[in-house]
């Protein structure tokens, strides 16, 4: 079992007395353990220095320590090749780095992009972006009111013209964990490119690249522990050696003249410019501390909160609860009646409580619900019963106030 006391004991936010607080919002992004601050400020107070071209030894220990986090990203998530693992700023800029450097070269009319309604705007927006520049059609699968895709729908829409099939592993609303395996085959077998969307899945789940074999996987080092302004794509080789390049600049290229240039070799051909080394440095961190207590050991803890969670909420006949998918994450969205999730939020607050209110950038499913936002509380290793006990309270009282 995990000691979560000990863990938190690890995230110094958890540690302060005063002005304590319960945090329900990892979905929107996570708080941090020491390691990872620590790892971020050993960087800037003993090797702060450019990478790939200090020829001393600070800035050779910094390119080290970068380069050795596509190492920890490759074991972490069982990726064939280290120098398939691309750092970008986001799973945001993963999905628009496909969208520009794969999409723009390959898709045209006729051609189509088969994404789902469940998708976050930020796998959604890059293909209605590129569905506009190329002229290639953009489609959903649609899904189901209780939070599941409409596989059935998946064989009807699917053809020789779809060239990209792009789906989340885990939905950040209902916390639905997608059949991407079963997606994944399908679009193999016309073969259309796969992209998912692994931003609220590996954080919380093991993955493993080799035994999915998509094409493009995306997440955030954010959602995981680490800082902010780092993100991840890993991909096909032959693909990404067959890609142009996303952004021109330092580092990417190979030789520069006058007229054009080459290109440097995969990954560093889409790393331009000077990346972000300290959160790359932070990512690596983040790693090791997942590691350390075992992803395992993480997903059941989420999951027994995830049962205890709906189990209390399902206790408020004043609460509607969305999503009934069987295989799901650590994720409640949920409505107070005669409450605006907005106002909920904000009442929760001033019991310390944080948990999101929203759209949760991810439209398509509000109209899907009818609704036009809803509350959501999500969790991680560091939550307890304790604070699920509490949001239920919290809930109670505000529901008090408003009837
Ligand atoms: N994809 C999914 C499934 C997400 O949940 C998010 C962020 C993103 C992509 C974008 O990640 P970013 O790191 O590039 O911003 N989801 C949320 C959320 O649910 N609440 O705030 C952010």
């Amino acid at each position: 079992m995990l000691d979560v006391n000990q863990v938190r004991n690890d995230f110094p936010i958890f540690r302060k007395k005063d002005g304590d607080f319960i945090y329900l919002d990892s979905a929107s992004t996570s708080q941090k353990p020491e390691s990872v601050i620590e790892s971020i400020s050993s960087y800037y107070n003993s090797y702060a220095a450019n990478i790939h071209r200090a020829l001393y030894e600070i800035g050779e220990k910094a390119t080290d320590r970068y380069e050795s986090v596509r190492e920890k990203v490759k074991r972490f998530i069982n990726v064939p090749d280290s120098h398939v693992v691309i750092f970008t700023r986001s799973t945001t800029e993963s999905i628009n780095l496909i969208a520009y450097a794969w999409g723009t070269k390959k898709l045209a009319k006729d051609d189509q992009i088969l994404i789902t309604e469940m998708e976050h705007h930020s796998n959604i927006v890059p293909w209605q972006l590129l569905s506009s520049r190329s002229n290639a059609s953009l489609n959903y699968i649609p899904i189901k009111k209780d939070g599941t895709l409409e596989l059935e729908e998946l064989k009807k829409n699917i053809s020789s013209k779809t060239k990209l099939v792009s789906v989340s592993h885990q939905s950040n609303v209902f916390g639905t964990i997608n059949p991407i395996n079963d997606i994944i085959d399908e679009a193999k077998k016309i073969g259309a490119v796969t992209v998912i969307d692994g931003a609220q899945a590996v954080p919380h789940m093991k993955v493993d690249i080799k035994e999915l074999d998509c094409d493009f996987y995306a997440f955030s080092g954010h959602k995981m522990l680490g800082p902010t302004g780092v993100g991840v794509l890993v991909a096909r080789k032959n693909i990404l050696e067959e890609m142009d390049p996303f952004m021109g600049g330092g580092e990417m290229i190979n030789t520069v003249n006058m007229n054009e240039s080459t290109w440097n070799e995969v990954p560093w051909k889409f790393e331009a410019g000077t990346p972000n080394i300290a959160q790359v440095i932070g990512l690596g961190s983040s790693i090791d501390y997942i590691e350390k207590i075992g992803i395992d050991m993480i997903h059941q803890h989420e999951q027994e909160l995830l049962h205890y969670g709906l189990e209390i909420l399902s206790q408020n006949e004043d609460i509607t609860l969305y999503g009934k998918a069987k295989k799901r994450g650590a994720v409640i969205p949920f409505n107070v009646k005669n409450i605006h999730p907005h106002d909920l939020a904000k009442f929760l607050d001033t019991d310390g409580i944080c948990i999101r209110a929203g759209h949760h950038c991810a439209q398509p499913i509000m109209n899907k619900l009818g609704i036009s936002a809803t509350a959501r509380a999500s969790f991680y290793l560091y939550n307890t019963k304790e604070d699920i006990e509490s949001l239920a309270e919290s809930i109670k009282k505000t529901v008090g106030i408003f009837n």
